[in-house]
């Protein structure tokens, strides 16, 4: 069926990661030909600078990237759940394409689209068999499609989400220099919100298990401990907080343990004073019908301070890039208000930096927060 497909289509999911099926992945990928989209969970299970990766599946993906799955002839759905995210109404997701679903459980094959060919099994077993049998391919044409919408996007969403021409600043393009600017080499760890989904757009990962957020139920207040745990388990890499200033204030109180246990994880607070992507449910789904998701935020800075973490704001684009390369260049600081003694005067590794991003009231939409002010918070 792979072999014969004229325009196939393959989905990357997190059990890719979970099964450490990378490599195989990636050889099944460059073998056949085919262009794949990841889940939000999936993100950097397969470089991003890869020829064949064209989009992200999250709610905020934009018409071209989802429009293909309904005129391919295959999909290959590999480690992946078909969640609502994924396929928007059911009814219409991809009726005319047939369907290899590779998952490890198996309530979740046959339960949201219909399988052609169900294979309930681990990922990484499943692409070892599977390479084998595969012929190698090339699918000009159905790529060249894939490159037009590429065109088409690039030009309409991703030129302006990243070299915006409003004076407000975006969420778009923060994160598209945090990308630049970490070479796409970073871990990143995203709360649940608009600043999630613009991290999964906007930041290019190159490396391998470096996308860790909060999918599924999407919990806010989980990305400040997973940052944590992140650079406790993998020292020597950069560890990215991208937080809400929602999630943010659920679970801030841990920076008190970054503090104690010198932990150098570096924080982005992508604050826009809005729980924004309930705000924009309301908006987009709900007639405008604004309720409990505006917020008068706390100073972060005087909070990070408080914790003897320094913090400062940026107000303007010119600045943004400078502040962000301070952050990445830190590996020390004299926390705030220390008067010395008992070893706490110096963190010699820490590394805790916050970023926080404002934008004003009435603004809000898909991934287009204006942006007024800039923290930055040093230990
Ligand atoms: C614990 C918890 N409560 C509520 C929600 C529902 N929820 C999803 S996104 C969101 C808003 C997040 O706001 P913020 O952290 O500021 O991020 P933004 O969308 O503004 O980037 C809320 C309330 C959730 N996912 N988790
Ligand atoms: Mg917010």
């Amino acid at each position: 069926m792979i072999n014969a497909a004229k325009k196939p289509y393959i989905l990357a999911g997190h059990g890719i990661l979970i099964s450490g099926a990378q490599n195989e992945f990636r050889a099944l990928v460059e073998k056949t030909g085919i262009p794949v989209a990841s889940t939000l969970l999936g993100l950097s299970a397969f470089p991003a600078t890869t020829r064949c990766t064209w989009a992200t599946w999250a709610c905020t993906a934009t018409t071209v990237l989802i429009s293909k799955p309904m005129s391919a002839t295959l999909l290959i759905a590999v480690g992946m759940r078909f969640d609502d995210r994924v396929t928007g109404d059911l009814k219409t997701y991809a009726r005319q394409a047939r369907v290899i679903h590779i998952e490890i459980d198996p309530s979740e094959i046959d339960k949201n689209v219909k399988a052609t060919v169900p294979i309930n099994a681990d990922a990484k077993e499943a692409l070892n068999a599977l390479l084998p049998l595969v012929q190698a391919k090339r699918h000009d044409d159905w790529l060249n499609e894939f490159k037009e919408c590429d065109r088409i996007e690039h030009e309409k969403v991703i030129e302006k989400a990243i070299n915006p021409s409003s004076p407000e600043l975006k969420m778009s393009e923060v994160v598209h220099l945090i990308s630049e600017m970490t070479k796409g080499e970073a871990i990143v760890v995203t709360d649940v919100g608009q600043h999630q989904m613009a991290t999964s757009r906007y930041y290019k990962y190159r490396t391998t298990k470096s996308n860790i957020t909060s999918g599924g139920l999407g919990t806010m207040g989980f990305a400040l401990p997973a940052a944590m745990g992140s650079k406790i388990g993998q020292p020597d890499r950069e560890v990215i907080a991208i937080i809400g200033d929602g999630g943010f204030q659920m679970t801030l109180q841990e920076l008190g343990t970054i503090f104690q246990f010198n932990i150098g994880c570096k924080i982005v607070i992508l604050n826009n004073s809005f729980l924004g992507m309930v705000r924009q449910w309301q908006q987009l789904f709900h007639e405008k019908r604004y309720s409990c998701t505006e917020m008068t935020n706390p100073n972060f800075v005087a909070i990070a301070k408080g914790f003897n973490i320094e913090a400062s704001k940026v107000a303007d684009r010119d600045n943004i890039k400078a502040a962000l390369q301070t952050m990445l260049d830190h590996q020390g600081a004299v926390p705030a208000g220390s008067s010395g003694g008992e070893g706490r005067e110096r963190i010699p590794d820490g590394a805790v930096r916050c970023l926080g991003i404002e934008y004003t009231a009435g603004v809000g939409g898909v991934c287009c927060s204006r942006v007024d002010d800039l923290l930055i918070v040093n230990p």
